[in-house]
């Protein structure tokens, strides 16, 4: 299948093709990478496109006024614009490059402990938070002297939309939530949030992490003001990735990084920032992974997420089943709607153990906290194994799964 083939008449193997990978041999079996949520692999048009752009396009950007630095330029500004068209910002400079979501998320929180909070003020985020949406926010309230809030889930891997709701006052500046969870699969009602909050005038950021290789993404919908991604969990290169901000809340952001391409004047006396985006963006910026970021939306919208969608609900629903009917399984996440994430323990084994053996059988699956050890001790676990689905798995991936699990529990039991 060529990159512009219609999601209609995309079969798995058209699409699998694509990705050479995915045909990598362990320990003498086919291969059924279930790791997507960690990272998914990349087509090789993404990777066609970063080549491109190193054997005929590179010199560095803004700077030049050279053919290969205006060249460079124009395809590093042009991926900014796709990136602006697939999360459908209103304008170009709402779209920052980061290295992903946790530098996006870092961006936003060192920027608000610049004198943008202060003590008494009060930041919301979420039980089920990755670390990369904790951590920044405890130094930002160490920082400022504001206090850090933590709404609750329930047992079933469902935001307590009420205990939410309950933490939202005046003093709330900023809520930060995840908007499919990496360890449970479980989808937030961020438009709902983004509401909430609004009504009481704070900021909200969402960790879009593990929603852009799922579903489509429309800041201006969801009436966001930040909206973090990560490249690589999207077919896209590692060290990518952007944060959309609201126009009007960049404008207000103090930067955290000082450097070349983010300034407008330079004296010693006095330094003068750069208009947006450039006032986020110091120092040269990682243009081939735009570039390569750019190719993985259009490898998106090609196939559409209508497909997308209806490729890994069928997977999501088909493990389900699957895993249910193994005596001792437990999921781990049975909320809904949820995305295309199993985690699950079984009676009696450790999470490692389950991996190391499907790993052994060609399956690659992710154990352990997940990076969200707060979610792990509220729900009284040590971590799960975790499946992950991307739009190129197939249900003999699953049965391999299901079938390996079998095997390691027979194993680690006898
Ligand atoms: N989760 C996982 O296996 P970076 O590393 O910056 O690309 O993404 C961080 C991040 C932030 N939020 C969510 C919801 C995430 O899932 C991740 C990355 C990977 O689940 C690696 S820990």
């Amino acid at each position: 299948m060529n990159g512009t083939k219609t999601a209609a008449a995309a079969t798995s193997a058209e699409v699998r093709e694509q990705f050479p990978i995915l045909s990598t041999v362990v320990e003498n079996r086919k291969l059924a990478y279930l790791d997507n949520a960690a990272s998914s692999q990349k087509p090789n048009r993404v990777l066609e496109a970063i080549d491109r752009y190193y054997t005929h396009e590179h010199s560095n950007v803004h700077r030049g006024t050279h053919h290969l630095s205006r060249l460079a330029t124009q395809r590093f500004e042009d991926s900014r614009e796709r990136m602006r068209e697939f999360v459908n910002a209103a304008e170009k400079r709402e779209i920052l490059f980061t290295r992903g979501t946790t530098e996006s998320i870092n961006l936003v929180a060192h920027g608000l402990s610049r004198g943008l909070l202060k003590a008494g003020d009060e930041i919301l985020i979420t039980e089920m938070e990755h670390h990369s949406n904790i951590v920044p926010w405890q130094m930002t309230a160490e920082y400022s002297g504001a206090t850090l809030r933590v709404a609750k889930v329930n047992d079933d891997g469902s935001l307590d939309m009420d205990d939410l709701r309950s933490k939202l006052n005046k003093n709330t500046r900023m809520v930060s939530v995840v908007h499919v969870s990496n360890a449970l699969g479980t989808v937030n009602p961020v438009k709902e949030i983004i509401k909430a909050a609004h009504e009481v005038g704070a900021w909200v950021l969402v960790d879009g992490a593990q929603a852009a290789p799922h579903m489509r993404v429309d800041v201006q919908d969801l009436d966001c003001d930040f909206y973090a991604l990560s490249g690589h969990k999207m077919y896209g290169p590692t060290g990518s990735g952007i944060l959309y901000g609201r126009a009007k809340c960049l404008e207000e952001l103090p930067p955290y990084q000082g450097g070349g391409e983010m300034i407008e004047s330079v004296s010693f006396e006095k330094t003068t920032y750069n208009e947006l985006p450039y006032k986020f963006e110091a120092g040269t910026p990682d243009m081939a992974a735009a570039i390569g970021l750019a190719e993985a939306a259009n490898f998106i919208s090609d196939l559409g997420y209508e497909y997308i969608s209806a490729v890994e609900s069928k997977l999501l629903e088909y493990a389900t089943e699957r895993l249910e009917a193994i005596e001792g399984l437990r999921i781990i996440g049975t909320s809904r709607p949820k995305a295309s994430v199993i985690s699950f323990l079984v009676d009696g084994t450790h999470p490692s153990d389950i991996g190391q053996i499907l790993d052994k059988l060609g399956v690659a699956v992710r154990t352990g906290h997940h990076c969200t050890q707060p979610l792990m001790d509220k729900l009284g676990i040590p971590g799960t194994v975790r499946a992950s689905f991307a739009v190129y798995n197939t249900t003999d991936e699953v049965d391999a799964l299901a079938d390996g699990i079998e095997r390691a529990v027979k194993m680690l039991k006898d």
